[in-house]
């Protein structure tokens, strides 16, 4: 079966909505770059340093930047980079490059219906919202999708999971608020077998009383799914918002070192004017962005793409 990462969006609609959701960070971060690459004005020391300020500012991170810089220094001394616009697009390559570094094979996998995605993060960062999104985009390609209420913890979260439900016209298994979240993952997983749905979207809680209750309840819930499901579950996404810039990094590391997460789910680009955190992100957990979300509505997701996401930064 065709994996949901299966269908990319190339073109023209896709640019135009990354540039509209980097539009906070273009308008910063272009404009300083332009400032400094117009011109004749020759790579010397002051331009990489003020070149590394810019990248700095717009949240790529010190280990990223340093490792860019140290590559178009080493060019620079080379001679293999003459005037500034040699060094705009290398530079553009060079983010290309880490970002697709962290981008697996994507495609096809053959696995036993349903696919099964474990949505998980911390509470706020936008879990619920993405799935209604991400439900939408699989039912507008024809796939079924089946939403399992599995963060359990509070009430408010299984309705808000049951509006996008009947939103994106895609079926819901829920159970009681306090309902064992591994019973919600075993009666959706099962129900969705039985009815020969293509998808299903596990929504999870961002918090417990303690983290490594959370933690443990996740694998519990993997165990559960992998009964029903061998291999299940076969995507595992980590939603972060953009606006905790590095901050969100230190949990993000909570739920990688604990789940095995497969790719990461970057929510409100449209919030920020640091956008450069996907490159952050990306590079220092080692994962790849499967999509970013811009905005609260239900089309406000999109598959990233790294030389999309660099050229609408840039251009
Ligand atoms: N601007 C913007 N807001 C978002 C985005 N994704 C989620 N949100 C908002 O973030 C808030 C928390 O989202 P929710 O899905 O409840 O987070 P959860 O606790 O992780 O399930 C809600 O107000 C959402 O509308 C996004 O991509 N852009
Ligand atoms: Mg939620």
């Amino acid at each position: 079966m065709v994996s949901i990462f299966g269908k990319s969006e190339k073109g023209e609609s896709l640019f135009a909505r990354f540039k509209n959701s980097v539009a906070r960070t273009r308008s910063e971060f272009s404009a300083r770059l332009e400032q400094l690459l117009t011109g004749d004005r020759p790579i010397d020391p002051a331009l990489l340093a003020q070149l590394e300020a810019t990248l700095l500012s717009a949240d790529i991170g010190v280990s990223t930047t340093k490792e860019v810089l140290a590559a178009l220094r080493r060019q620079v001394t080379e001679h293999k980079l003459s005037g500034s616009a040699a060094l705009k697009e290398e530079l553009k390559n060079q983010i290309v490059h880490i970002l697709a570094g962290c981008t697996p094979s994507n495609g096809t996998q053959p696995s036993p219906a349903p696919e099964v995605i474990f949505v998980v993060g911390v509470n706020g960062t936008g879990k619920t919202t993405t799935i209604g999104k991400l439900a939408h985009r699989l039912r507008s390609e024809g796939r079924s999708v089946m939403l399992c209420a599995a963060d359990t913890f509070r009430a408010a979260a299984i309705e808000q999971l049951d509006v996008w439900a009947k939103r994106s016209g895609v079926e819901m298994i829920k159970q009681k608020a306090g309902a064992d979240p591994a019973a919600v993952v075993f009666d959706g997983i099962s129900n969705a077998k039985a009815k020969n749905i293509d998808t299903v979207i596990v929504d999870t809680a961002g918090r417990l009383h303690t983290k490594s209750n959370l933690m443990a309840e996740l694998e519990k819930m993997k165990r559960t799914a992998s009964k029903i499901v061998p291999g299940a579950p076969h995507e595992i996404l980590l939603v972060m918002d953009a606006t905790t810039g590095q901050n969100g990094l230190s949990q993000a590391r909570e739920f990688t070192g604990h789940v095995g997460v497969t790719g990461i789910v970057l929510t409100k680009l449209d919030g920020t004017a640091k956008g450069g955190i996907v490159v952050a992100i990306s590079r220092e957990l080692g994962l790849p962005i499967r999509f970013v979300g811009i905005g609260e509505q239900m089309d406000d997701l999109v598959p990233f793409d790294a030389q999309t996401y660099v050229n609408s930064l840039f251009d």
